[in-house]
């Protein structure tokens, strides 16, 4: 070996000495260059660059489909807020001990959730029994709100009319008259009413009661055509109270399983509007004594303490039926749900958390009182 490299050294006319170290460099080379090769002739592994994969034109492009989220997901995201900003404090105050000064700042807390002074009062001082008695840990703590909330509102819940959620073909027409103050999401829900109803394959005609905005009527047409309902409308200014009565002989005539009608937003303190809502339910009543079988009222979760006046007010003209409870995806502190359904005794029929369709569904107490308690 050594002679070899030195006849190769000679070869180079390099007057140097091969030595036993030269054989040895010499074959560490040759070895690496072997092992070099062996790797790169290897069918898979990490040294090996694949080709990039030829793009089989005929194959089916790559679907997303985006996860499905239920409706108590879609809740316990949109009451998430609500849930840290009060409960989650209130949690935290009950961990470390309940004494006067932090009673007080539970009340505080309380109110602040616009829980309403009668239900505070009565929370508060079930509160002070409970804490004599002995230990309350914050998940005993939200078991005793879990309790105590529901206790307040599941009989009125039991109220609900099961038709505002499926109907019963030949039941006859089921009328909905949908009020409120302004931008609280009347039409919106309305348009998601009437796409879950037809969906189930009930006959919906929808009435644009709300006769002073061109775009508000424009607005449930959409929804309507989407939906597959037919939309009744009328010139702008005309008589609202002309508009629903026209919208309930239409359905009538076309034996529609429901009749929603959409009214103009009004302040509750608007004494000549509020009459008007009187005069429109009246003038139904000329095609249908029963009518309207339901008259709800949307109530915005984020307005506050001012819902329960708002509440009052329209229950007195109208004498309402049910609620539907809207924007609970916004910072709301929704406490004030639990105060009006006790205060009138009117149950929440549905509750929306968001501007989809998919964002409004049957309210369920369970349901809601988990996901403002993170239980
Ligand atoms: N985030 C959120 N937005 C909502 C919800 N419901 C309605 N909205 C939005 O609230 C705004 C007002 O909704 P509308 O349906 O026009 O309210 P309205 O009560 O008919 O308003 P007026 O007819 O002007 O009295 C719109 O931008 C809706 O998309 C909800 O549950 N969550
Ligand atoms: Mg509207």
């Amino acid at each position: 070996m050594i002679d070899l490299i030195q006849s190769i050294y000679h070869a180079l006319g390099l007057s140097i000495n091969a030595t036993d170290g030269d054989v040895g460099g010499i074959l560490s080379i040759v070895f690496i260059l072997l092992g070099c090769l062996f790797m790169y002739l290897q069918p898979s592994g990490t040294a090996r660059v694949e080709a990039p994969a030829k793009i089989d034109k005929k194959s089916e492009p790559v679907k997303v489909v985006a996860p499905k989220i239920t409706f108590k997901e879609r809740l316990t995201k949109g009451l998430s807020q609500t849930s840290q900003d009060v409960f989650g404090k209130l949690s935290t105050l009950f961990s470390k001990g309940l004494d006067a000064d932090t009673l007080e700042e539970v009340e505080e807390l309380l109110y602040s959730a616009d829980m309403g002074t009668a239900i505070v009062s009565e929370l508060i001082e079930a509160l002070e029994s409970r804490v004599k008695k002995g230990e309350f840990t914050p998940e005993q703590f939200k078991m005793f709100m879990f309790e105590f909330l529901k206790n307040k509102m599941k009989d009125v819940q039991t109220k609900v009319d099961k038709s505002l959620f499926s109907f019963e073909a030949g039941s006859g027409t089921k009328v909905i008259m949908v009020v409120g103050v302004n931008g609280a999401g009347k039409t919106t829900t309305i348009g998601k009413l009437a796409t879950k109803l037809t969906a189930q394959g009930a006959k919906v005609v929808v009435g644009a009661c709300d006769t002073f905005r061109a775009a508000a009527v424009d607005q449930l047409q959409v929804w309507c055509d989407r939906a597959g309902a037919t939309m009744i409308r009328a010139k702008e200014g005309a008589n609202p109270s002309g508009v629903g009565y026209d919208a309930l002989q239409t359905a009538l005539n076309e034996k529609a399983d429901y009749c929603i009608l959409d009214t103009a937003g009004r302040l509750h303190t608007a004494g000549n509007l509020m009459d008007e809502l009187k005069k429109s339910k009246t003038v139904l009543q000329k095609l249908d004594a029963t009518a309207p079988h339901h008259t709800l009222l949307v109530i915005d979760a984020i307005t506050g303490q001012n819902a329960l006046r708002q509440a009052e007010e329209f229950h007195k003209t109208l004498e309402l039926n049910g609620l539907i409870l809207t924007k609970c995806d916004g910072s709301s502190k929704a406490g004030s749900a639990v105060s009006i359904v006790s205060t009138l005794q009117v149950p929440i029929a549905y509750i929306g958390v968001g501007e989809s369709v998919e964002d409004l569904d049957e309210f369920k107490l369970d349901d809601y009182l988990k996901a403002l308690l993170a239980l």
